[in-house]
């Protein structure tokens, strides 16, 4: 899957990057790289031979195929998910890292629960990053994209995952875009695929459409170009049809709720009112405006309609026509996009339109802050409570009203700027003092009344512009018939392949590539046979990655994308983990074209991830991970220099997993030395350890420890559950000879997951049978867990007065402060103060009083 904040613009050769080693105040960058790299050529001395330890192992369970699920018969499945990456040619970034190495410690801990765990892996390889990079290399997007799913093959198999590779998928393999494209041809005769001419984001570097959630404040999230608005026929996919169920559904999915709210938020449904407003002169014209706010109507000043409004050419004045009309052709070729931040701009039209409830004369403008494809094109302007009208009313001198004074008495406009919070009405005719959720119901009851107006819902979600003037994805699968118009391909014919050409770049004509190439371009329609044209646009890397997980289990099925059978027994997947940067663009889509397939019949299912955790991001020694900054953390790196399991167990020791945290060289450092004094701990009593079971606060302080871990790697805690196998590493230590196999074992037990290598390693070294990732999870024992507690008695003057139960461990300060506070021994002190408080450790205290 694809990060928007990678780019390939400044590359620098990273694979040489230096480590740093932690943050040295004081110390110049020049003289802390001459350390770092003097530390380098020193790799530090370990307790064992990582590298060989790692490598035997990593062939072992390949040899194995310990991590192969057995799909057809498992008998407790449990498909652990994470994003596939972008195989990009950086190699696999810390991001990618540290989202899958949480992942697979959920996942070895649910085999070890006794789950038949299903950890696939592959490679989201199609789109506009292999595509620009291959560009910039003067070389082949298809070559370039094997050479780096190779290298981060490579890289994947280091890292300790227990990944099933026997499942491996590859969204550019002609064997999976076929099905890509069967999907395409599904979502088209069921109606939910449009072909519509219309305003979209046209991104002038990449020379190609772009989604709305592929811009980012009026920018490509690619490339950072300012992104443009053009007039071009695309295909969409009717996303919009499904607004309130993508949003409803949200309730029972058990998902980081951050995602939730930015899902929330981007469906974006307002409900408002709707309403006519006649315009002065032009008894035929009628515009209709969409508001959310209907409470503020009294403020209204003034009125703005988009500029591809059909009503503007209508309603302009003939000595305003000039004007408006080059403010029409100029927005049309610089026309902001959402979130754009460049300056407020607008004409007037010379029309008047009139307040519906006021009958009052509002000039009517025109603005490229009105979107035409949003509401209904036309805004009643409040610039007392709305920032972009307040902007434009201070730009352009219109007045500004204020009709909502905030609850609690300050101003309704303190700094100069819009209230756009609720209050009471002010100046609002009959609805003065009224709230403004009674008042917005109130006036849209009036509007319904008066018969111009109802209640309206709108959406900020938009359909999904799916087609892209590239080359690097699979060809949508249309031919256009002069007969017939748009036909898809049979699905006996797919997949129409993508053709292999060597010019493959993009012209910026609109036009694709494939355009250009006469024999894939020329065919014949499916229905009459007659001479046909094929479609030039490939899809959008976004619908490769909107179905791959129903892919997995069925990788290598020719007759059908999903086989049924496995589906159901596999899907939806039990847990997905991945970046919260995918909240919009992936994880809406992929719900969507779930919802789409169970409601075709494909899928008994319409959510594909019930349970979705959102991992953190990394920062770098408190700066954001830029190769700019040139403080590219690079796994490779620190995998050679520490093995896998210290650089998996720093990833997630770091932070709260999905807060996300900051990655300092140091800290590595604290866990080198964790897992070597584990090896000591454990390897020096291979062979010595008592057989018998741990007794007394030993078996006290074991359980504690499953408890806690257990807790915490089920809640996604794993620096916790670190901190705490520590802290009883620390027990184990100092229990020295007295530390029985009993207690090794669950040692090894709790910290697998996190480090595969050594925990297989030692675990072999003590004797045991089999492999630790294939035993079972400790159980914590609830009666071990409670303290052993004793009987003080407390005497006044010695007799005896109270008794009170303290557990064994309290100290003495605390066991004579409850004991003075003994109920019965309080009346007998009668608060007088004791001359001398006397403790016998687990017996008595004795209060002496004078006289
Ligand atoms: C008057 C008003 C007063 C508004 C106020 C807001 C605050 P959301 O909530 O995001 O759906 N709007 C409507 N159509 C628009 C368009 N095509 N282009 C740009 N802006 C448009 O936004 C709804 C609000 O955005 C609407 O409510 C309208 O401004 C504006 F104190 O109407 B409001």
């Amino acid at each position: 899957m694809m990060k928007g904040t990678v780019r390939e613009q400044k590359r620098r050769r990273i694979d040489r990057a230096p480590v740093q080693q932690g943050a040295t105040g004081g110390t110049t960058h020049a003289s802390r790289r001459t350390k770092a790299a003097a530390r380098e050529q020193k790799p530090p001395r370990r307790a064992y031979d990582v590298a060989a330890v790692e490598r035997r192992w990593s062939e072992e369970w390949e040899r194995s195929g310990a991590y192969r699920a057995d799909l057809e018969h498992a008998p407790r499945p449990y498909y652990n998910l994470m994003m596939f990456p972008y195989p990009s040619a950086e190699g696999l970034h810390v991001g990618n890292m540290y989202s899958y190495v949480g992942s697979d410690i959920h996942g070895r801990w649910q085999a070890m629960n006794g789950y038949d765990v299903f950890e696939p892996i592959g490679f989201d390889a199609f789109g506009l990053h292999s595509e620009n990079f291959a560009i910039k290399r003067g070389g082949h997007p298809r070559p370039m994209t094997a050479a780096n799913i190779a290298n981060f093959r490579s890289q994947l198999r280091r890292i300790g995952n227990r990944f099933d590779w026997s499942h491996e998928i590859s969204t550019t393999d002609p064997a999976y875009y076929r099905w890509t494209q069967w999907i395409f041809v599904q979502l088209f005769k069921a109606g939910l695929v449009e072909r519509k001419t219309g305003s979209v984001n046209w991104c002038p570097n990449d020379k190609t459409v772009l989604a709305d959630e592929q811009v980012i404040a009026g920018r490509c999230e690619r490339c950072e170009a300012l992104v443009e608005r053009r007039e071009l026929a695309q295909w969409y996919f009717k996303i919009t049809k499904y607004a309130d169920r993508l949003l409803e559904n949200l309730e029972r999915l058990d998902w980081s709720e951050r995602v939730k709210v930015t899902q929330r938020h981007w469906i974006g449904r307002s409900t408002g009112a709707e309403f006519g407003m006649a315009v002065e002169g032009h008894e035929d014209v009628a515009i209709r405006v969409f508001t959310t706010r209907p409470d503020t109507i009294y403020g209204v000043t003034f009125a703005v309609v988009a500029p591809e409004h059909p009503a503007v050419a209508a309603i302009t004045a003939a000595e305003r026509r000039e004007a408006v009309e080059a403010y029409g052709a100029d927005s049309r070729a610089t026309r902001p996009v959402p979130g754009d931040e460049r300056p407020i701009s607008g004409v007037f039209t010379g029309a008047f339109a009139i307040h519906p409830l006021t009958g009052e004369r509002l000039p009517i403008w025109v603005a490229d802050y009105v979107l035409m494809e949003y509401g209904t094109g036309v805004i009643m302007a409040v610039p007392a409570h709305d920032e972009r009208d307040f902007a434009f009313a201070r730009a352009y001198g219109l007045p500004i009203r204020p009709v909502v004074a905030p609850d609690g008495g300050s101003e309704a406009n303190p700094s100069g700027s819009a209230y756009t919070g609720v209050g009471t009405l002010i100046d609002s005719g009959a609805y003065t003092g009224m709230a403004s959720e009674s008042a917005k119901e109130a006036i849209i009851d009036e509007l319904e009344a008066r018969g111009t107006g109802s209640r309206a819902v709108t959406y900020h979600l938009r359909d999904w512009a799916i087609s892209r003037q590239r080359y690097w994805g699979p060809p949508i699968p249309i031919i256009w018939c002069p007969q017939h118009d748009a036909v898809p391909v049979p699905e006996e014919q797919l997949p129409v392949l993508l053709p292999d050409v060597e010019n493959y770049q993009p012209d910026g004509s609109g036009v694709s590539p494939l355009g250009r190439v006469q024999e894939f371009v020329n065919t014949t329609c499916p229905i009459c046979g007659g001479p046909a044209r094929r479609e030039t646009d490939v899809s959008d890397n976004f619908l490769d990655s909107a179905w791959y997980f129903l892919r997995y289990p069925s990788h290598d099925d020719d007759r059908e994308p999903w086989n049924p059978g496995m589906t159901r027994k596999w899907l939806p997947a039990k847990m997905y983990i991945g970046g919260a940067e995918h909240s919009v663009l992936h994880l809406l889509y992929v719900r969507f074209i779930t919802m789409a397939l169970h409601d075709l019949g494909y899928l008994d299912f319409e959510e594909p991830f019930p349970r979705f955790r959102a991992n953190g991001t990394i920062v770098k020694d408190g700066a954001k991970i830029s190769k700019s900054k040139g403080n590219y953390i690079v796994p490779d790196h620190y995998i050679e220099r520490y093995g896998a399991d210290v650089f998996r167990m720093y990833l997630v020791f770091m932070a709260p997993y999905e807060a996300g945290g900051d990655f300092r060289d140091s800290g590595l450092e604290g866990i080198r030395r964790f897992m070597d004094r584990t090896w000591q701990v454990v390897a020096s009593r291979a062979t010595g350890a008592p057989r018998s079971e741990p007794k007394g606060e030993a078996r006290r302080a074991m359980h504690a420890a499953i408890q806690t871990v257990t807790d915490d790697v089920a809640g996604l805690k794993y620096n916790t559950a670190v901190a705490a196998l520590m802290k009883y590493l620390n027990a184990l230590e100092q229990r020295q000879e007295h530390v029985t196999r009993v207690e090794l074992r669950t040692f090894l037990l709790l910290l697998a997951p996190f480090a595969p290598f050594m925990t297989e390693e030692l675990w072999h070294r003590i004797g045991a049978a089999g492999s630790v990732h294939a035993q079972r999870w400790p159980q914590a024992d609830e009666s071990a867990l409670r303290a052993e507690t004793v009987t003080i008695v407390v005497q006044v003057n010695g007799r005896l007065r109270d008794r009170i139960i303290v557990p064994a461990d309290t100290p003495e300060a605390e066991v004579t402060r409850r004991a003075l506070e003994a109920p019965n021994a309080v009346r007998f002190i009668a608060g007088r103060a004791p001359r001398q408080v006397v403790y016998v450790p687990g017996r008595l205290v004795n209060v002496v009083l004078d006289g």
